[in-house]
């Protein structure tokens, strides 16, 4: 029997019109000793998901910290893999990556075929996920590490068209994605335009970091919305956001 009880309850959540909000571990950057604690604050704020992930992480450190997770959460966790080494089967899911805004060959098919030996007998469930890197004035780490170049803001339409053609391949899920620690979120004519043309649900990220900005990328069209560095900085904007 396919494992999609994950990816079943997002849809069920869209189509309930309820709106997701994943809080992102990056384990490079957190303290193992603040788990407990942090924890708790997702756990009382409206956060559905944890996503776990960075772009470059220690070798075990993603395991570890997704273990620590789990003894203090029924949420979800989630797997944001920068790398295959991310991969853990101590998650509940792996958002399963294409860098369909890159053409780097490594990032649309390279890895994915290193990970299987990890996944073949592995009860993860497994989401393809596509993911839109859009420019935002800085470099990304993604683009540092994957050495792809994000789609500018300006061509909407070429935007668009990857979006389709993600969805087309059978993609699941769609990313669209400023970059982590973004100066400034995606705009609404591109949250607006990508999720106009999708039937799958919509994820937005990179550079949100108030709650106004949270419900303007719902507002726009996101189904699903990811904040990571807002968190990291400041834990009492998990005050604005309780149950
Ligand atoms: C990064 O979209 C996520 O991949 C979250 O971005 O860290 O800017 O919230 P922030």
């Amino acid at each position: 029997m396919v494992n999609n009880s994950i990816y079943q309850s997002i849809l069920n959540s869209i189509s309930n019109d309820e709106k997701l909000l994943a809080v992102l571990i990056d384990p490079d950057k957190f303290s193992i000793e603040n788990t407990t604690s942090f924890i708790e604050k997702v756990n009382a704020s409206v956060a559905t998901h944890i996503f776990v992930g960075g772009s470059s992480v220690a070798e075990k450190a993603t395991e570890i910290l997704v273990a620590e997770i789990k003894m203090h959460t029924n949420l979800p966790v989630v797997l944001f893999p920068g790398d295959v080494t991310q991969i853990t089967n101590k998650a509940d899911a792996l958002l399963f990556l294409s860098l369909i805004s890159g053409r780097n060959p490594e990032y649309l098919i390279g890895k994915h075929v290193e990970a299987v030996s990890k996944l073949r007998h592995s009860k993860l469930e497994v989401i393809s996920t596509g993911y839109i890197l859009i420019e935002s004035g800085q470099e990304a780490a993604v683009e540092k590490v994957t050495d792809t170049k994000p789609m500018p803001r300006e061509n909407i339409q070429n935007i668009i068209d990857t979006a389709k053609a993600g969805e087309f391949l059978g993609m699941k899920l769609m990313y669209l994605e400023a970059g982590s620690g973004a100066k400034r979120p995606l705009n609404d004519e591109i949250i607006t335009a990508v999720k106009s043309e999708l039937k799958i649900p919509l994820i937005v990220g990179g550079g949100i970091r108030s709650k106004n900005e949270m419900k303007n990328a719902y507002t726009y069209g996101a189904d699903m919305v990811v904040i990571g560095t807002a968190f990291e900085e400041d834990e009492s904007f998990f005050d604005k956001l309780r149950k």
